[in-house]
């Protein structure tokens, strides 16, 4: 059984096998959870990703991709990003913020990531509206977990501030 539950916290702070990071398609860090993350990561975490865009990915990640790396300093075990659709950008579609969420999903499994910490991936800088990335992440982590019955022990979603924090609560209730 997989327990999905929503808290208001620093996802830095979190000891799970992996925090998912909310990155652009550069993974070289920006503002936000991501800055947040590089800042308590340290270099190795900036390192990793150079070699991940060197080796596999030189146009940048694409939107809605996920990708592994590890946490440098961070109490979790990996870094997991992915990159959300830019509302401001025209980037609308749902299926574009679900993929985000059952692709690092798909990559915590094949990591061996039991516990997944995920930020409320395109509710900044992004633009998206808190309610809805918060019903795409609930509807789209339940039919992961439905589908990967036993690979992932716990999803917590970490939220910044109350209004976002309730609109997840909201999700888990219904
Ligand atoms: N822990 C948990 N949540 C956080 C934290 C934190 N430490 N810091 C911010 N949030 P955003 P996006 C919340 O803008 O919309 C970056 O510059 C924040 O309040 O971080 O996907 C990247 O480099 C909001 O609710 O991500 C990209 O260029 C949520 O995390 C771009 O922003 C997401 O806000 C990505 O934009």
């Amino acid at each position: 059984m997989t327990v999905l539950e929503a808290v208001e916290a620093d996802i830095t702070t979190q000891d799970v096998d992996a925090i998912v990071n909310a990155a652009n398609s550069q993974l070289l860090g920006g503002g936000g959870v991501d800055g947040a993350i590089h800042a308590a990561a340290g270099a190795a975490l900036l390192e990793e990703c150079r070699q991940v865009r060197a080796s596999r990915w030189h146009d940048g990640l694409p939107v809605g991709e996920a990708v592994a790396t590890g946490a440098g300093e961070l109490p979790a075990r990996w870094v997991i990003h992915t990159v959300g659709p830019n509302r401001h950008r025209g980037q609308t579609d749902p299926a574009l913020l679900a993929s985000c969420f059952s692709g690092s999903l798909d990559e915590a499994a094949r990591i061996g990531a039991r516990s997944v910490a995920f930020p409320a991936i395109s509710a900044g800088v992004y633009g998206w509206d808190a309610d809805e990335v918060a019903q795409t992440a609930v509807s789209t982590v339940r039919s992961w977990v439905a589908s990967h019955p036993d690979e992932v022990d716990l999803v917590r979603f970490v939220l910044f501030g109350s209004a976002v924090h309730q609109a997840f609560d909201t999700a888990l209730a219904t």
